[in-house]
């Protein structure tokens, strides 16, 4: 598509101070085709040394945040303190948290729209786990998922639309381009159908899943993937930087 491409490096639970440095160092000594947004979500407690030491070319995104403003909230972080720290991003509705961690479509929602109004940019996922596709309810899941986003939200203005399959994420077992593009394009029409054309052309959608140096291109090219969001091969500088310039 038309859309600037966007790429999220997403460092999940990992990392030491030490290994950060080492990954900054290789980010920053990278080099990033121009024409693209690129992003990476540190752990909460390694984000001022991240924001400290990386290049400004690259933007930073918290991997969660709370639903409403801080406070009496033990254990959260506030978009406020985030946004005070230097993050333009957050990424929500990640299957981890979904289905680790429990948090359901609503509340998602809910923090997505609070986000959004205080001014972060929003990475917001969806995806079917195995079963659901095996069961042939993959458009019905990730209609639903992000029907919750659109029930919540006032403007996609500042969200890109994260499709992660479930089964595909730290399982080595990437979509192919050809699944991808089928579940980006249906994405694309429930948007067009359900909000509007204008937002259906503008928002990206990017696509996450076992994303690596070797599978990036293949998907770069499909029409309507707009970038990755990247686990695993985001905790390699070079390997991120191939995948950041899959840009066709
Ligand atoms: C999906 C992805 C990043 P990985 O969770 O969000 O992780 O690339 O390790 O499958």
């Amino acid at each position: 598509s038309s859309n600037k491409f966007f790429v999220g490096g997403n460092w999940k639970c990992n990392g030491t101070k030490e290994s950060i440095t080492k990954l900054v160092s290789d980010l920053n000594d990278a080099k990033l085709e121009a024409d693209v947004d690129v992003v990476v979500a540190p752990p909460f407690v390694y984000i001022d040394q991240v924001k400290n030491s990386l290049t400004d070319r690259i933007e930073i995104a918290a991997q969660n945040s709370w639903v409403g403003k801080g406070g009496a909230f033990t254990g959260e972080i506030s978009v406020e303190q985030l946004k005070d720290i230097g993050c333009k991003w957050v990424v929500l509705g990640h299957s981890e948290r979904r289905h680790v961690i429990g948090e359901d479509d609503q509340f998602i929602g809910k923090k997505a729209a609070y986000a959004l109004s205080e001014g972060l940019g929003v990475i917001a996922c969806i995806g079917e786990q195995l079963q659901e596709r095996e069961a042939g309810k993959t458009f019905d899941v990730c209609f639903q998922q992000l029907k919750a986003y659109a029930d919540a939200i006032p403007s996609w203005d500042n969200v890109v639309i994260a499709y992660e399959p479930v089964w595909a994420i730290g399982t080595g077992k990437v979509a192919t381009p050809e699944q991808a593009q089928e579940v980006h394009a249906a994405l694309r029409d429930w948007l067009k159908n359900n909000v509007s054309a204008d937002v259906a052309t503008k928002t990206r959608i990017i696509y996450g899943g076992s994303v690596n140096g070797s599978n990036c291109a293949e998907l770069a090219k499909q029409e309507d993937i707009d970038g990755f969001l990247v686990g695993g091969a985001s905790l390699k500088g070079p390997e991120f930087a191939t995948i950041v310039n899959s840009v066709t």
